[in-house]
């Protein structure tokens, strides 16, 4: 069945991959599926067509036949448990996996676009100095337990599945802070995803088709 995925038309970010279109690419690109994208300006995705496919107007969906999904976590999650390549055979360890793939979008990643909103949405404002240090020691606090959990380990339980992805995928906004270095389990832990043939095919698609252009915004 065929998969179309959508991606923003411009990209507010160059090309560098932080949009959550590209951990969906990155997950069927390690599961083999081949994959369309469909690219939607910002108007597009507040208009009905895009609405039907996604309530709350934004990217990544992900269509397979008559089925059509939002959220990242649940578009990754269905491609994991689709095809094979992402979770591990034994019962209790997919579901261990799966846990981390909750992990990582509930728990790591709300801190962190919490930096994005006090960087880039509420940098003007005058209490915005104040605020970015309780964010920051925020994001500290989960990294701090992350990087405890994951040790001297590869990947977060075994061999590496879809919670590794999301996890990569969620700490990667962090790269540009230079936070993550102060985790050096952790930095070591996110370039070892990096250099993934399957990451690298789906962060060189995405950033071809934005190569160029000027970033939108
Ligand atoms: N919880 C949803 C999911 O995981 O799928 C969140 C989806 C989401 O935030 N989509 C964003 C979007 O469509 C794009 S990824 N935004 C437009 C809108 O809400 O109107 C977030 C994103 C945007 C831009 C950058 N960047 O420029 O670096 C990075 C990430």
């Amino acid at each position: 069945m065929a998969i179309t995925i959508t991606a923003f038309e411009s990209s507010p970010d160059g090309g560098k991959g932080l949009a959550r279109d590209t951990r969906v690419r990155w997950a069927l690109e390690e599961v083999g599926q081949p994959y369309e994208v469909r690219l939607v300006s910002f108007r597009a995705m507040k208009e009905s067509a895009h609405l039907a496919l996604h309530p709350f107007g934004q990217i990544p969906t992900y269509e397979e036949g008559d089925l059509a999904l939002f959220e990242t976590g649940a578009i990754v999650f269905h491609i994991a448990e689709r095809y094979a390549g992402l979770l591990p055979a034994d019962a209790n360890a997919r579901s261990r996996a799966i846990t981390w793939v909750f992990a990582a979008v509930n728990t790591v990643e709300p801190p962190i676009l919490e930096l994005v909103t006090a960087r880039i949405l509420e940098g003007d404002k005058p209490w915005s100095k104040e605020r970015l240090p309780l964010v920051m020691g925020r994001i500290r606090d989960r990294l701090k337990q992350l990087s405890a959990r994951l040790g001297d380990a590869e990947w977060l339980d075994g061999a590496f599945s879809a919670g590794d992805l999301m996890m990569v995928s969620v700490l990667l906004r962090l790269k540009a802070s230079g936070i993550l270095n102060e985790f050096p389990n952790l930095a070591a832990y996110v370039a070892r995803g990096e250099v993934r043939p399957a990451y690298k095919r789906a962060f060189d698609a995405q950033r071809e088709l934005y190569a160029g252009k000027a970033p939108a915004g």
